[in-house]
């Protein structure tokens, strides 16, 4: 039987590197809260990322979950149910309606021009995700921000090293999250950070990061344990010394995908974004009209033991958990029952990429 070949594989430094970096902290002790590691990391990633502010979070879901809460929104939220289950749960974990906009064809990130028809009184943000690694419209969607009065919340687990015309993309909006998963471009095991501009939100992050705690004595919030540890930290200082390298190998298997798969009657693939540095995080293919439909591709890569994700199907607005949402969303539905996220990762081989395109094609 062929090697099994998963959706994604966690990038991972020398084993040997890892033992040097964690060896400071059987030194000193310091296993979690904000420790040196930590603070080493915040530095280096607010320099690779290019923004003035990050902070560092257990996972990129309580990122984004502690910064709905700091920043105050209430009431509604326009959002994109084309996305994993955490964008949506981070809203309805606050308390707030997620109003869903639909997504567009080309890119499947939030359709800009259907934002405005699904404001009300009670809406107090835009939280749509830069899905796939494919970038928003965000200037469209700052001028709407602004006309309204809304705050904007990236959902930028996808994006981590991503630049439009040059600019990192966490300082877009209001806020960023990203996400440091296992199956992420850039990883800490766990762990997730975000980016913003408003100075004053530091100290209350901290502290909801940190029980709601304030100092030893006063609790002025309604917080959670959301801290990344030392030895997660490590990971990603580690890892950040091969991010370069890692986009440029994902970067390589794109490319060949592409040669691949492009021009094949019913196999649509996204085309690059201009303007875009991107980090190679998924490669989805949408089948529509190709002779096996999305599931049967699915099927037969698992015979062979190559295990593609529909990533994202079922759409969140429709899980059965969510009792109170608005929207209709015609092109995300349309997608997910018709796309596949094949395997993408820096140790993926062009020989195995050929293996993949090779049972999708025959
Ligand atoms: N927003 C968006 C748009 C997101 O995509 C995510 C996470 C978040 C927010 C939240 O960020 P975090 O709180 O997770 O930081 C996975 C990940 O668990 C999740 O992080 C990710 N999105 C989502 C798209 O994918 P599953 O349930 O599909 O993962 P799982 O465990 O089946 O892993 C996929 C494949 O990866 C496995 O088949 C094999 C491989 N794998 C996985 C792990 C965990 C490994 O080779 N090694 C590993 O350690 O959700």
């Amino acid at each position: 039987m062929d090697k099994k070949i998963m959706v994604t594989s966690p990038a991972m430094p020398p084993i040997e590197e890892y033992f040097e970096e964690i060896k400071s902290i059987w030194e000193n002790r310091w296993l979690t809260h904000t420790g040196p590691k930590h603070v080493q990391l915040q530095q280096s990633l607010e320099q690779y990322l290019g923004v003035k502010n990050v902070e560092l979070f257990a996972n990129g879901h309580l990122a984004l979950e502690i910064l709905i809460q700091a920043i105050g929104l209430t009431g509604e939220i326009i959002t994109t149910p084309f996305t994993f289950a955490s964008t949506t749960q981070a809203i309805l974990r606050n308390n707030i309606t997620p109003v869903f906009c639909d997504i567009e064809d080309e890119f499947y990130t939030m359709d800009a021009n259907k934002i405005e028809a699904l404001i009300t009184e009670k809406t107090s943000a835009i939280i749509p995700v830069h899905v796939y690694g494919n970038v928003c419209n965000v200037e469209k969607i700052q001028k709407i921000a602004d006309k309204y009065g809304l705050k904007v919340i990236y959902d930028a687990a996808h994006v981590f090293g991503t630049k439009i015309n040059g600019k990192g993309i966490g300082s877009f909006g209001d806020a960023s999250m990203f996400s440091f998963h296992a199956t992420k471009v850039f990883n800490t095991i766990e762990g997730g950070c975000c980016t913003f501009s408003d100075e004053t939100l530091v100290n209350k992050l901290k502290s909801i990061r940190q029980f709601g705690q304030s100092g030893e004595l006063d609790v002025p919030f309604v917080g959670t344990n959301a801290k990344m540890t030392e030895f997660s930290a490590a990971m990603g200082i580690c890892n950040l010394r091969y991010i370069k390298e890692n986009i440029l190998s994902r970067k390589r298997c794109v490319i060949r995908y592409r040669e691949r798969l492009t021009g094949v009657k019913g196999i649509k693939l996204c085309r690059e974004q201009t303007g875009i540095e991107s980090n190679y995080a998924y490669f989805p293919v949408v089948f529509d009209g190709y002779k096996y439909n999305r599931d049967e591709v699915c099927e037969e890569l698992a015979k062979y033991n190559v295990f593609s994700r529909k990533y994202f199907y079922p759409l969140t607005s429709s899980f059965e958990c969510i009792t109170s949402s608005k929207g209709e969303t015609p092109v995300a539905k349309r997608i997910s029952e018709k796309v596949l996220t094949l395997p993408l990762y820096a140790d993926l081989s062009i020989e195995d990429v050929d293996r993949i395109c090779n049972i999708i094609l025959k």
